[in-house]
């Protein structure tokens, strides 16, 4: 059978940052996390990628940002497309364009917007109509933190327990309430990642002692963090976001070798961070697999965190971004 999708299917989707962090996997091939995890999806850090059915190519073909992706981003690129040829019975190559309105190389968390993007062009393209939870279990393939840009607000990420990873998707969380934004302060100075997520975490598995212990505690760590956001108590959600992150952070440095994704600015944001809360505003940070940290904080208190964030030495222009939507079909390209 021969897909018959649109000419070009075009999809916007935009990154996310986890309140309950996902540090390790349960199995490898499906990219099965070890655990659940809860995010934010942010509107300001957002993909577009456009995809076209090319019969005449013998390989796909991929750019980001108007250059040709590397050997290995395009391979692996391939191989995620292969999933949905699979489900739609095609051998087609297809040509992807994709770009984002932050920088990829920044660390920031590209791969989430950049897959949850493409699994609905691509599916779109292949004449595909999936529903968000099939497109969650797809854009977890390519990067399990994706299969949470599948939808806007605040998201969690279940881990499931089948071996086919059936039940590894992310859902809404319906009914908070609490206006949520962030501010996102990059270490200026951040070279290429010391280390990558995929490998990063597999290293904490196979040799911290801490990992168990941290494994254990996610699924308390959701609990509290739905029950405290939906009491908007700052205090609470502070110590659970805070302590989310601080964990998985100590998890992956006790790793032999350990692995420091913080630099100086990191810690310096994160006082300031303290010291703002401490002064009444509702606000904590988050630090992702590598140095720039991002605060989550209400509305109204924003430009007063993005102001006290500009000025701490070492971070570059602050991004304020506001809670996004879900990944989705547009008309066109930006
Ligand atoms: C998170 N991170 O919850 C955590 C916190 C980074 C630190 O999800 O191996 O690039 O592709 O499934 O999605 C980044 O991990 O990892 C991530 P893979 P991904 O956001």
């Amino acid at each position: 059978m021969e897909a018959k999708g649109s000419d070009v299917a075009i999809a916007t989707a935009c990154a996310n940052i986890a309140l309950v962090k996902y540090w390790g996997k349960r199995e490898g091939k499906l990219n099965l996390p070890a655990a659940g995890s809860v995010s934010l999806t942010l509107d300001a850090l957002r993909t577009w990628t456009s995809v076209s059915l090319s019969p005449e190519h013998r390989q796909d073909v991929m750019t980001i940002d108007d250059q040709a992706v590397s050997e290995a981003v395009l391979a692996r690129t391939s191989r995620f497309v292969d999933l949905i040829r699979d489900l739609a019975g095609s051998k087609t190559r297809v040509s992807i364009r994709s770009k984002s309105n932050f920088p990829t190389a920044a660390g920031l968390a590209s791969s989430a917007s950049g897959f949850a993007a493409l699994a609905v062009a691509v599916s779109d393209a292949f004449g595909l109509s999936l529903d968000g939870q099939a497109l969650s279990i797809l854009a977890r393939r390519g990067s399990g933190s994706a299969a949470r840009s599948i939808f806007g607000g605040f998201v969690r990420m279940h881990a499931g327990e089948r071996a086919d990873g059936t039940d590894a998707f992310a859902t809404p969380i319906p009914g908070l309430s609490i206006p949520m934004a962030a501010v996102v302060a990059p270490a200026a100075k951040a070279g290429p990642k010391a280390i990558g997520s995929t490998e990063g975490m597999e290293q904490t598995r196979m040799t911290s002692p801490y990992y168990d212990a941290w494994i254990a505690q996610v699924d308390i760590d959701i609990e509290e963090s739905l029950s405290s956001l939906e009491a908007r108590d700052w205090d609470r959600i502070a110590q659970v976001v805070e302590g989310s992150c601080l964990a998985m952070h100590a998890n992956a440095m006790a790793a032999r070798p350990g692995i420091v994704y913080f630099q100086g600015s990191t810690l310096l944001a994160m006082n300031v961070v303290r010291s703002l809360r401490h002064a009444g505003v509702p606000v904590c940070f988050t630090v992702d697999a590598g140095p720039h940290l991002v605060a989550f904080t209400e509305p109204d208190y924003q430009d007063r965190v993005a102001n006290a964030l500009s000025q701490v030495p070492g971070v570059g222009d602050v991004i304020k971004s506001s809670s996004g939507e879900g990944a989705h079909l547009v008309g066109r390209m930006p």
